[in-house]
């Protein structure tokens, strides 16, 4: 009934009757009176004047499900949304509903997080309503040593949202860190259940730095609000974020993973580019067909590398 309102309002240009809404909805004035007082309560500011009715003011800067399914053009992913207040990380919430048998698609999102983290339980600042804290399941036929695919197309998924969006030049730095201007805007975290040889489930853990000022970020960190100069809308960020995911996810299913490597290579900052990972140093080159990336060292031997951070220069 609230969602049914609220469009209404948003609709209206100016004061809406409670009779009109009334008459539109089938119900009492005081079962209006009464949404209305739980739509101020998540944070929408609803004028009320007596003989003209109420009118829509201002849409509260939360990842609401009604804000977040009211123009979400995907076919599964965050058609099952999960919205929290506070978690202490989407992934932990995810990995115990990937257990449950929650379905493919399915999205926790949270407001902010008192323990997100990154990879090897490195900590993931996620100051509250500033960025995007979020985690996907998806249930692919992959074998689990196919999975760093999983983060090279999310990654691939989550940068040309944000550079369609936004403008902004975002670029990969393999395997899971979004960049502008050698900064960090975005990281992935892929996390798997899987058996000898297949996968159960996998979380995709997304976080982006959206209305971030520099004090609530580390020193390498940005934000598209810092970039830009301007708030952007969360809300749409995380719309064309899903049906980027959902048709890069549905490539993979009909075409394999070429088609992402493509593309990856097209938005990569690391290839062509002097690199250290771990003990081995030479030249990004190329990623093979698992996503491992090919590093060509001074001897012109080819190594692979399949998970680890990455200096480059
Ligand atoms: C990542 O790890 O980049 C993966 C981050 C995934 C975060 C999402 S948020 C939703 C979901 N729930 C979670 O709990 N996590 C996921 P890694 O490559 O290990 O990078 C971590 C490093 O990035 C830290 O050690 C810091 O140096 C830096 N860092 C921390 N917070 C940051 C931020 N907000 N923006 C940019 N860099 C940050």
């Amino acid at each position: 009934m609230q969602n049914q309102i609220i469009h209404f309002l948003k609709n209206s240009q100016d004061y809406l009757s409670g009779e009109q809404i009334s008459r539109q909805l089938n119900i009492s004035r005081a079962a209006i009176w009464k949404n209305i007082e739980e739509l101020r309560r998540d944070g929408y500011e609803i004028s009320a004047v007596p003989h003209l009715g109420y009118k829509l003011n201002s849409i509260p800067d939360k990842l609401l499900e009604r804000e977040v399914l009211d123009g979400l053009h995907t076919k599964t992913f965050g058609r099952k949304y999960l919205y929290f207040d506070s978690l202490t990380s989407t992934m932990d919430y995810s990995f115990q509903l990937g257990i449950n048998g929650e379905p493919e698609g399915t999205l926790v999102c949270a407001e902010k997080q008192t323990r997100g983290r990154g990879r090897m339980e490195r900590v993931w600042e996620s100051p509250k309503n500033k960025g995007i804290y979020l985690s996907l399941i998806l249930r692919p036929r992959l074998s689990p040593a196919d999975v760093a695919k999983i983060t090279l197309f999310a990654a691939v998924g989550v940068c040309e949202a944000l550079r369609e969006l936004t403008g902004l030049d975002v670029q990969i730095k393999w395997p899971n860190d979004l960049l502008i201007g050698g900064k960090k805007v975005a990281g992935i975290l892929t996390e798997l259940s899987a058996e000898m040889d297949c996968v159960r489930f996998v979380v995709v853990g997304i976080g982006v730095n959206v209305n971030n000022t520099a004090r609530h970020l580390p020193e390498s960190a940005t934000s598209l609000r810092m970039e830009s100069g301007h708030t952007h809308a969360r809300v749409k960020i995380v719309q064309a974020m899903m049906l980027s995911l959902e048709r890069w996810y549905e490539s993979l299913a009909v075409n394999g993973f070429d088609p992402i490597i493509q593309r990856w290579r097209d938005l990569s900052l690391t290839l062509g580019k002097s690199v250290t990972v771990g003990e081995i140093q030479g030249t990004a080159v190329d990623l093979d067909e698992h996503g491992g990336l090919i590093i060509r060292d001074s001897a012109g031997q080819r190594i692979r590398c399949m998970s680890g951070d990455v200096m480059q220069e």
